[in-house]
C-alpha cells in the first residue's frame, strides 16, 4: 500500500500506519485523512492483522486539522461541504483493536485521533493538547468529549480553555494514556503490545472493545447485561472451548481466530 501522506506496513500479524507529513508536523490534511480511511480499510479487511498501531514522527504524532488548507472557508462552506467530517471518524469506527503510539505532539485533531484509538502508549517525549481556542475555534472532532470522559472536567476544561499542553506523566496520572514509555522503544513496543493482542482469540478481542466502548454510551446496568450476553454468547465458540480445556491441560491454547 503506497500512499503520499502516510506509511503503512505489516510486522507480524499487525498493521502499522505511520502519518507521514513532517514539514507539517503531520498536520490531517484531507489527503491524508483520505489516505488514512483507505490504509484502515484496507487493513481491517486483512484476516492477517489482529490489530492496528497509528504513530507519527518523534517529532509529532500530528499537529491537528491542516490549519492553512482550512484557514479560508466560510461558515456556510463548512455548514454545506460538512467541512472536514468526511472519513474523520474512521479511527472510531475500526472493528479491530487500535493503538495510538504517541511521540512529540498530540495536538487538536491530533489529541482527538488519538483518543479514537482504542488506548494511548505515550512516549516520554509526548505532549498532549486542545489549543483551538487560541485559533479562534474549539475542539471540533470529538476532544471536549472523549478528553473531558478520560481525564475529567477540571482538566479537560483548563486544557480547552487555555490550550496548555499535559505532558506525558501527567497524561499517565490523569488516564489519558496507558503507559509511557522512553521514546526510543516507542513503536517496538507498541508492536509488541499490538502482537499480543493480535494473537487473543479474534471475536473475544472484537468483543472486549464493543464492551468497554459501551461504557461510554449507556446506563450500568444495561451495559453490565450487554456485557453478560457476551461473555454467554462466547460459548459458543470454539475458542472458549479450546481456551478452557488448554488451561486445564496445562498447556498454551492453539486459537482458531487468529492468523
Ligand atoms: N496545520 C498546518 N501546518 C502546521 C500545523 C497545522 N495544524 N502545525 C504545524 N504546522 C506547520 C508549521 O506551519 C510549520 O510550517 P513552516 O512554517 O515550516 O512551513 C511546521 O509545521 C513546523 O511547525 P512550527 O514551526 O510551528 O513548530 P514548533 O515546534 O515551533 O511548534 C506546535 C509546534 C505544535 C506547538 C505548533 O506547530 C502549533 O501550535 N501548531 C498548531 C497546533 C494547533 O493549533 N492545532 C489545532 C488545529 S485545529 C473536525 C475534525 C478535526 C478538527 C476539527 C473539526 N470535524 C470532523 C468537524 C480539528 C481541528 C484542529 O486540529
Amino acid at each position: 500500500m503506497i500512499f503520499d501522506t502516510i506509511l503503512v506496513q505489516v510486522h507480524g500479524n499487525v498493521g502499522l500506519v505511520t502519518l507521514n507529513r513532517p514539514e507539517a508536523l503531520n498536520a490531517l490534511s484531507k489527503q491524508l485523512i483520505s489516505d488514512l480511511v483507505k490504509a484502515l480499510d484496507k487493513l481491517e479487511s486483512d484476516d492477517s492483522i489482529g490489530c492496528i498501531v497509528l504513530t507519527g514522527s518523534e517529532k509529532a504524532f500530528a499537529a491537528g486539522a491542516d490549519i492553512k488548507e482550512m484557514q479560508s472557508q466560510s461558515y456556510p462552506e463548512t455548514f454545506v461541504h460538512d467541512f472536514i467530517t468526511d472519513g474523520w471518524e474512521r479511527v472510531a469506527h475500526c472493528r479491530k483493536p487500535t493503538i495510538a503510539a504517541v511521540a512529540g505532539f498530540a495536538v487538536g485533531g491530533g489529541c482527538e485521533i488519538a483518543m479514537m484509538c482504542d488506548f494511548i502508549l505515550a512516549a516520554d517525549s509526548a505532549k498532549f493538547g486542545q489549543p483551538e481556542i487560541k485559533i479562534g475555534v474549539t475542539p471540533g472532532a470529538g476532544g471536549s468529549q472523549r478528553l473531558t470522559r478520560a481525564i475529567g472536567k477540571a482538566k479537560a476544561m483548563e486544557m480547552c480553555l487555555t490550550g496548555r499542553m499535559m505532558a506525558a506523566e501527567e497524561a499517565e496520572q490523569a488516564g489519558l494514556v496507558s503507559r509511557v514509555i522512553a521514546a526510543e522503544n516507542l513503536v517496538e513496543e507498541a508492536l509488541k503490545t499490538g502482537q499480543s493482542i493480535a494473537e487473543m482469540p479474534r471475536p473475544a478481542a472484537m468483543f472486549v472493545k464493543e464492551q468497554i466502548n459501551r461504557a461510554f454510551e449507556t446506563s450500568l446496568g444495561e451495559g453490565i447485561l450487554y456485557e453478560r450476553r457476551i461473555f454467554q454468547s462466547l460459548f459458543g465458540s470454539p475458542d472458549q472451548i479450546e481456551g478452557m480445556r488448554a488451561f486445564v491441560e496445562k498447556r498454551k491454547p492453539d486459537f482458531q481466530f487468529k492468523k
